[in-house]
């Protein structure tokens, strides 16, 4: 039936340094996608605005203290109070844009003294595995030489590079690493290239489970 042979939309996860543009890149996606008539939404990690996601938002905005391992879960719950949607979305045919995913929650905990990436990985086990990583690769001298860091929790250089180095552990060889030095759209023009060619691959394929 016209159903069963619908395309199921796509997980797209856009990663890198804070500063890389990954917000701003997901937006023009999500917005292109939708003007070609692909269903699409954009996905935000941390979602501050649930409750978990509001503890979040204290935390990083230093109006309370938690123990790192306790921070580490609530992201990593934030991510699973979305499983549901994001599954329905999906096999409702919606392509999620989401800025920021399971490897910022592993690349950034594992930039704290005593958090080994293996333990990161844990709570992330089995959440939807992206059909696409794209990968905005930055060097930490260019991300600062675009402004100040804000006063967030996390906002420093060298945590920052500590961050980056973890980061590409993470790597696997089907993501899409691409020079976010570049302009806003040299970098559009490769991340709709990338995301169409996957497109045409995924078919009906089964959403597949992260680090399984
Ligand atoms: N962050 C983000 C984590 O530490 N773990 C996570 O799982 C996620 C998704 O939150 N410095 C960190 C990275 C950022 C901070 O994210 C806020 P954003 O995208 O700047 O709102
Ligand atoms: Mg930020």
């Amino acid at each position: 039936s016209e159903t069963e042979s619908k395309q199921r939309g796509l997980l797209i996860v856009i990663e890198g340094l804070d500063k890389a543009g990954k917000s701003t890149q997901c937006k023009l996606l999500t917005k292109s996608l939708n003007a070609i008539n692909i269903p699409s939404k954009y996905l935000h990690f941390p979602m501050r605005t649930t409750a978990v996601g509001k503890i979040i938002d204290d935390y990083l905005n230093k109006r309370i203290e938690l123990h790192d391992s306790a921070v580490h879960l609530l992201f990593s719950a934030n991510r699973w109070e979305y499983e549901a949607e994001m599954i329905s979305d999906m096999k409702s045919g919606v392509t999620l844009v989401v800025d920021r995913y399971s490897y910022s929650g592993v690349a950034f905990t594992a930039a704290k003294p005593g958090f080994s990436i293996d333990w990161c990985r844990g709570p992330e086990i089995g959440l939807p595995r992206p059909d696409l990583v794209i990968f905005l690769s930055l060097s930490q001298d260019v991300a600062a030489g675009r402004g100040d860091f804000g006063e967030e929790r996390y906002e420093v250089d060298t945590f920052q590079k500590k961050v980056l180095s973890n980061f590409k552990q993470l790597i696997e060889p089907e993501w899409k690493i691409l020079d976010a030095s570049r302009p806003i759209k040299a970098i559009q023009k490769d991340i709709k290239e990338q995301v169409l060619e996957v497109m045409n691959e995924i078919g009906e394929c089964v959403i597949e489970r992260l680090w399984t």
